[in-house]
């Protein structure tokens, strides 16, 4: 993606008018305000365009017929992962295999790569700041092989403690697997000198980019990492459809995950040889029409532009801090705004995060509340729950008022009781 020049404005307003969903009233008269952007985002009639004509005009089953149908299907299929391979700047398509999501794609890692590579004693480094993906996976090699689990610790405003980085390293250490951006706090961690401090200690990078590749530029050569993963329904795109990215002499040496069709050369009774890249880690039928969609979703964000909606997230969260911090009993949870991607947490004295998120739907804005699936980072916080704003592209500095209004409200409904 061009870095020239500054990023265009966004115009959110125009925005909306592609994605039908955003002019929903619910409860009689309420606009949906949402802001549950960071589980999933919503769709523009450009990627729900794509998935209509996929299985209107070109839908079939892809690498097996000799057909039209599956050769449209196979020829869309493919471009799709030029499309990813060029979004994050992979050297090559056989570096992008197709998952089901982020959680799939961390979780082929810690089979493939982590059942050939580790033994009793083996360390991988996490933090205290990871979705349960990037934690269970790992947790579950480590009593498969006996490795050890450690965890970088983060600070009392949310930001990990890079001074414990170098004493966490050790010769043992096989693997660091880190979250780009924190669901929950929105920090955008230091990926890049982690990177390379992880690769000066002999270990490899495994990122977690779920919370970055929807809202800002990658590039997996510049950052160097060995693997990264995310999700396309965080990104405009459909559910069900993800990416793996590894490095080319990586994925190559490791063994097959799934086993089944597409990912063999050849099968005899007892033994089988797999395929090459990518079809060696894409076994069974894969999610055909919704990796078609996804590429529709990266046309929609490459015409925006990245940094484009970035800025446009800076400027929603800056203004979200100010306004929360201008109210009574708000405590937001995690880095300044300017030290954050569009990820709002926060507390509200008194009133649990489950009747806040409900007030506040009463409103018809849409938050999450819970533990958002990071109990341990809960627990460093010392809450069993918060409530989360997460801002996408289409969201308004109205929306925040909105937003702002719907805590006043559920602090007057509070007080009532
Ligand atoms: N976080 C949230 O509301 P899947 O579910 O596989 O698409 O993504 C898992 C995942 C992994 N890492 C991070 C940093 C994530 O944020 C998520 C998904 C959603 O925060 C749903 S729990």
């Amino acid at each position: 993606m061009s870095t020239a020049g500054p990023p265009a404005t966004l115009d959110p307003y125009a925005i909306r008018e592609d994605f039908p969903i955003l002019s929903t009233v619910l409860h009689g008269d309420k606009p949906l305000v949402f802001l549950d952007n960071a589980a999933s985002t919503q769709h523009p009639r450009q990627v729900i365009g794509a998935l209509t004509e996929m299985y209107e005009k070109h839908y079939a089953n892809v690498h097996r017929g000799i057909h039209w149908l599956s050769e449209q299907s196979t020829d869309l299929y493919e471009q799709t992962r030029e499309k990813v391979r060029a979004f994050i700047n992979a050297a090559m398509t056989e570096e992008i295999i197709f998952t089901p999501g982020t959680t799939a794609s961390i979780n082929t890692i810690a089979r493939s790569w982590g059942d050939a590579h580790l033994t009793p004693g083996d360390e991988i480094l996490l933090s205290v700041m990871e979705h349960h993906s990037n934690l269970v996976p790992w947790q579950q090699l480590a009593e498969r092989q006996g490795a050890v689990l450690r965890h970088l610790p983060i600070t009392d405003d949310g930001h990990l403690v890079l001074d414990q980085l170098d004493e966490l390293l050790t010769e043992r250490t096989k693997l660091v697997s880190l979250t780009s951006i924190s669901n929950v706090l929105g920090t955008v961690n230091p990926i890049r000198e982690i990177t390379r401090r992880a690769h000066d200690a002999g270990a490899l990078v495994l990122i977690d980019a779920a919370q970055h590749a929807p809202h800002l530029p990658l590039d997996v050569a510049e950052l160097g990492c060995d693997f990264l993963a995310f999700s396309g329904h965080k990104m405009l795109g459909p559910s069900g459809v993800g990416v793996l990215y590894g490095r080319a002499e990586i994925l190559d040496a490791l063994p097959p995950f799934l086993g089944g069709g597409s990912m063999i050369n050849s099968v005899q009774l007892d033994r089988f040889t797999p395929a090459d890249l990518p079809a060696k880690f894409e076994a069974g039928t894969p999610p055909i029409a919704p990796a078609i969609a996804l590429g529709a979703a990266i046309d929609y964000l490459n015409n925006l532009g990245l940094e484009a909606v970035h800025q446009h997230e800076v400027q929603l969260t800056r203004y979200a801090h100010d306004l929360l911090e201008g109210i009574a009993g708000v405590q937001i949870l995690g880095p300044r705004a300017e030290e954050k991607a569009g990820i709002v947490t926060f507390v509200l004295e008194g009133i649990h995060a489950h009747d806040v998120a409900h007030l506040l739907d009463r409103q018809g804005v849409a938050v999450r509340a819970g533990h958002h699936c990071t109990q341990p980072l809960h627990d460093r916080l010392g809450v069993t729950a918060t409530s989360r704003a997460s801002f996408y592209l289409y969201n308004t500095l109205a929306e925040i008022d909105q937003l702002g209004d719907a805590i006043l409200h559920a602090q007057h409904v509070f007080r009532r009781r």
